[in-house]
């Protein structure tokens, strides 16, 4: 669908949403501009798009791309996640949270209308009910959810303070056909990636274990139906978004289901099952619902079906396509 051209500045663009995500943005019409630390990857869907080097954490470098770019909205997505971000919290800190301010700073400078934000599952921490709603304790165990809680706290601050409009989303584990980048969530894709690949997975986690899981093409939606949503119809700045919370165990049933030959064991690793029993069993997410019509559209078994087609397809153009991460 066509829009008014907008510009649009995607921070952490080369990662598991972002490289989706500008394609999505493009076909709404969109003047997309992607940044990233790292060099543009050799996707032909990049094909005549800018890409812009950016670190997060130089804030002189952020203030002059985004006065240089003049965006009507950023999409922040540079973020460490929750297993990588256990190896190297100081680093973890460095881009979720300081990061997130210099973004936040360059919006003020800049007059940028608004700013989108990935947060997580992982800003809430143990003892919750299984089905968590919004407005409950955020008490994270990691630095990744300690940082996304104050990346939610401070946008909360620009928007009350200096009218900017910050809208975010709180993200299940997101599973696609694309290189995770770091995840405890993680576990899930790789049922699927080392079961066509290698045809047998041990999961780091219990076969028990049950967290919020979410589909990208719904991942992605949800990010664009939230950032057109008309700010009168919402009455907060950060939602809960879910789609559906499987069991590891399920998850293996369902791989097994497409790839009846694919052995699937569970070796649970304490500090990630630690990390993994630490989140929300499922999300609560009626104010999406009722404030911008959210829907997810994927459960489990469609998303198998969906998914192990492309993920032979990524595998059969790139063999390495996901081999470089923490899993
Ligand atoms: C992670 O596992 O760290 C992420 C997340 C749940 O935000 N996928």
């Amino acid at each position: 669908m066509m829009r008014a051209t907008m510009r649009i500045l995607i921070t952490g663009a080369g990662g598991q949403i972002g490289s989706e995500l500008v394609t999505s943005l493009r076909e709404r019409g969109y003047d997309v501009h992607p940044s990233d630390r790292a060099p543009k990857p050799d996707n032909p869907a990049l094909a005549g798009v800018p890409w812009h080097p950016l670190d997060v954490t130089d804030a002189e470098a952020v203030t002059r791309l985004v006065g240089e770019l003049r965006p009507g909205r950023i999409f922040h997505l540079a973020a460490v996640l929750s297993a990588r971000g256990e190896q190297m919290p100081q680093l973890t800190y460095a881009v979720n949270q300081t990061g997130t301010y210099n973004l936040l700073e360059a919006c003020r400078l800049h007059g940028v209308g608004q700013l989108v934000f990935t947060s997580t599952i992982a800003v809430f921490g143990p003892g919750l009910p299984d089905l968590v709603a919004d407005d409950v304790p955020l008490q994270p165990s990691t630095m990744y959810g300690v940082t996304k809680v104050a990346g939610e706290l401070l946008g909360q601050y620009y928007a009350r303070k200096y009218g900017l409009d910050f809208r975010g989303v709180r993200f299940p584990g997101l599973i696609s056909a694309s290189l995770p980048g770091g995840g405890t969530s993680d576990y899930a894709l790789f049922m699927y990636v080392d079961g066509v690949r290698r045809g047998t997975y041990d999961a780091f986690c219990r076969a028990d274990t049950r967290i919020p899981l979410m589909y990208m093409p719904d991942g992605l939606r949800a990010l664009l139906e939230l950032s057109e949503a008309p700010r009168a119809r919402l009455r907060r700045c950060i939602y809960n978004v879910a789609a559906f919370s499987p069991t590891a165990q399920q998850i293996a049933d369902s791989v097994r289901r497409v790839l009846p030959d694919v052995r699937i064991g569970f070796v649970s690793d304490p500090h990630r099952q630690a990390i993994l029993d630490s989140w929300p069993r499922a999300l609560d997410d009626t104010c999406a619902q009722e404030d911008w019509g959210w829907k997810a559209t994927f459960d489990l078994e469609r998303m198998t079906d969906d998914l192990i087609p492309r993920i032979r397809g990524m595998l059969a153009r790139a063999p390495d396509a996901f081999s470089s991460t923490v899993h």
